[in-house]
């Protein structure tokens, strides 16, 4: 299944559409490049390896690479991937698409340029989470504010693209991709208004000094409304990787398209109102109101459920049509020196642990063993920076040559199966330890310390030298990307153009209801889930929430 035997007749993608798709890219990955220095910096002093240089901290290396791994490159490639498949989907994207589009990624952009220099200028070293009473500059606060704002624009492109192919297109059902797309945006408007509420309402008046307290509770709540969906905004992407572009590079069909919409909005309903998942230890919200966030965690999990099997049905059905026998059999007509397929599918095999991990934190009585140890911080390794990061590496190899109207050529293809192998052994490695040292105690959020000699905490030192040898595989993983990226743009336009895979349907597949793409409906039972979730134990906070000063820690 190398990629010089496929033969490709495949139309040019259109130029406008491939500029700002590619544009996206390349700014998401000029953030992973270094969000992945701060990283590996951070690693090794972590490790006890090195002191870093010039006045350096390393909770502000931590803050840098929390917003530009977790944040920026997540976002913009994101929002470059759903804008290509809704260009490959429903047609060329029109006028009013592309200028929301370019305007978003601008006030994106120029967001991430500011708060990277406060960062810098270690004026914000507040870590991704922002949490208060930690104090950063406001202008910090001012640019996620633009981070927010242009990623609204950049979603009313892709609503505007689909409302227009709809009238168009009466009675049809819409392409799955950009369902799916609309899901993962509407997603992303109903989560962010936490966190808008947030800076604007909190965070940017405290900071400027016209209030002089801030209710932390509160702030730390309307955080994590918008947190947890975050993390479902970088899975979704990930999952119409899985569900529309793997059947197709490995010769097979989806498996069904109603149970994928399904699964969506499904995510979409249980993913907003769990955020106090994040906040189990937290005194000021009582038990009641955890539990049922609790119940509703679980909840989101059966879509993932329903995603498992459906993949699983899929490459069995694919397998069987090329004449697999056994069980097991269908598991050796995989491609897996296809990197278009290896590296998303190695993704999947790792989201099994790290979605168990995931229900292990969600158990409210293991959480207390969890929380705040570093077996958080593996969590997370897992599921965005690996299942997620390798399924994006893995469309990026594909996907910037079909938007430049290039060829994925057979080294490409050979570099990427490395790539993929080094990010998971480093990811081994880092997570690995990271689970293992947070069960019996490391904390997360911390820089290198002996505690004194404590004997539990020289314990932990190997763990953590560990943890510096998987980063820097990583990094060695990350410049092999940047030198793929580089070597993918500098190859010729030739006369064939690589494939955008798009997988289609089983025979005889059943159509979805039309239900499915009443969206008054979803959003409708989202709110009252919100309500129902947040209304009273927020009440509470307004009304008995604790009011501090702002700290500089750092
Ligand atoms: Fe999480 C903390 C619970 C999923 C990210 N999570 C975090 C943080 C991040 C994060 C960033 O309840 C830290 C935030 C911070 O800074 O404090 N998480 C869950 C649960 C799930 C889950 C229940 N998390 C994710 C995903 C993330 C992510 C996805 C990013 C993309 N998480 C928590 C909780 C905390 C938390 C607590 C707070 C902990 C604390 O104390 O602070 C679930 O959604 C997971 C469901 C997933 C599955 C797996 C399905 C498997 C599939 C693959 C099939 C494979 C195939 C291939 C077909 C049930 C779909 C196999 C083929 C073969 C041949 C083998
Ligand atoms: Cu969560």
């Amino acid at each position: 299944m190398q990629s010089s035997l496929r033969p490709l007749k495949e139309q040019p993608f259109n130029e406008n559409d491939g500029q700002l798709v590619l544009t996206h890219l390349l700014f998401a990955f000029g953030a992973l490049l270094l969000g992945g220095i701060a990283g590996l910096l951070q690693g090794l002093v972590r490790g006890g390896t090195m002191k870093l240089p010039h006045g350096i901290g390393y909770y502000q290396l931590l803050t840098a690479h929390g917003v530009l791994m977790a944040l920026v490159f997540t976002t913009f490639f994101i929002i470059g991937f759903l804008y290509s498949g809704v260009s490959k989907s429903t047609g060329k994207l029109l006028p009013r698409t592309l200028a929301l589009g370019w305007t978003g990624f601008l006030l994106m952009g120029f967001g991430t340029l500011i708060a990277v220099v406060f960062i810098l200028l270690n004026k914000a070293t507040v870590l991704y989470t922002f949490y208060a009473p930690m104090k950063a500059s406001p202008w910090f606060y001012v640019a996620l504010a633009l981070v927010v704002v242009g990623s609204w624009l950049s979603g009313y492109g892709i609503f505007y693209q689909y409302y227009v192919w709809r009238k168009m297109n009466p009675g049809r059902k819409s392409p799955l991709f950009s369902f799916m797309s609309v899901v993962t945006m509407v997603l992303w408007q109903v989560a962010t208004l936490g966190v808008a509420a947030e800076v604007l309402i909190q965070l940017i008046p405290w900071s400027f000094g016209w209030v002089d307290t801030i209710n932390v509770l509160l702030s730390r709540t309307l955080f994590w409304y918008f947190g947890h969906p975050l993390v479902y905004f970088w899975l979704l992407p990930a999952y119409i990787c899985w569900y529309v572009i793997i059947p197709k590079i490995i010769g097979g069909r989806i498996y069904s398209d109603s149970l994928a919409r399904l699964s969506f909005l499904l995510l979409f309903i249980f993913s907003i109102p769990v955020g106090f998942h994040h906040q189990l230890m937290e005194p000021g919200i009582s038990d009641f109101w955890k539990f049922l966030q609790v119940v509703l965690t679980l909840m989101v999990v059966v879509p993932s459920l329903m995603t498992a099997f459906s993949l699983f049905a899929t490459f069995e059905l694919a397998g069987r049509t090329k004449g697999a026998k056994g069980l097991f059999g269908w598991v050796k007509t995989l491609p897996f020196r296809d990197v278009r397929f290896f590296a998303p599918f190695m993704g999947m095999v790792i989201f099994i642990p790290a979605g168990a991990g995931g229900i292990i934190n969600a158990s409210y009585q293991l959480d207390q063993v969890v929380h705040n140890t570093l077996w958080v911080t593996g969590h997370f390794h897992l599921t965005v920076a690996s299942s997620v990061a390798l399924t994006f590496f893995g469309i990026a190899y594909w996907l910037i040559p079909a938007v430049t109207n290039r060829r994925m050529t057979p080294r490409i293809n050979k570099l990427g199966l490395w790539q993929t192998w080094i990010w998971i052994i480093g990811m081994f490695l880092m997570s690995g330890s990271m689970h293992t040292v947070g069960l019996v105690g490391s904390p997360r959020r911390t820089a290198y310390t002996t505690y004194g000699g404590a004997v539990e905490a020289a314990g932990w030192i190997p763990y953590h030298v560990a943890m510096a040898i998987g980063g820097s595989i990583l990094f060695v993983g990350i410049l092999l990307l940047m030198y793929i990226i580089i070597e993918i743009l500098r190859s010729p336009k030739g006369a064939e153009i690589e494939e955008f895979p798009i997988g289609e349907e089983q025979d005889g597949a059943e159509e979805p209801p039309k239900l499915f793409e009443r969206w008054s409906l979803w959003i409708g039972i989202t709110v009252v889930l919100v309500f129902i979730a947040y209304t009273i134990p927020v009440v509470d906070i307004i009304n008995n929430g604790v009011n501090s000063p702002g700290y500089k820690t750092w």
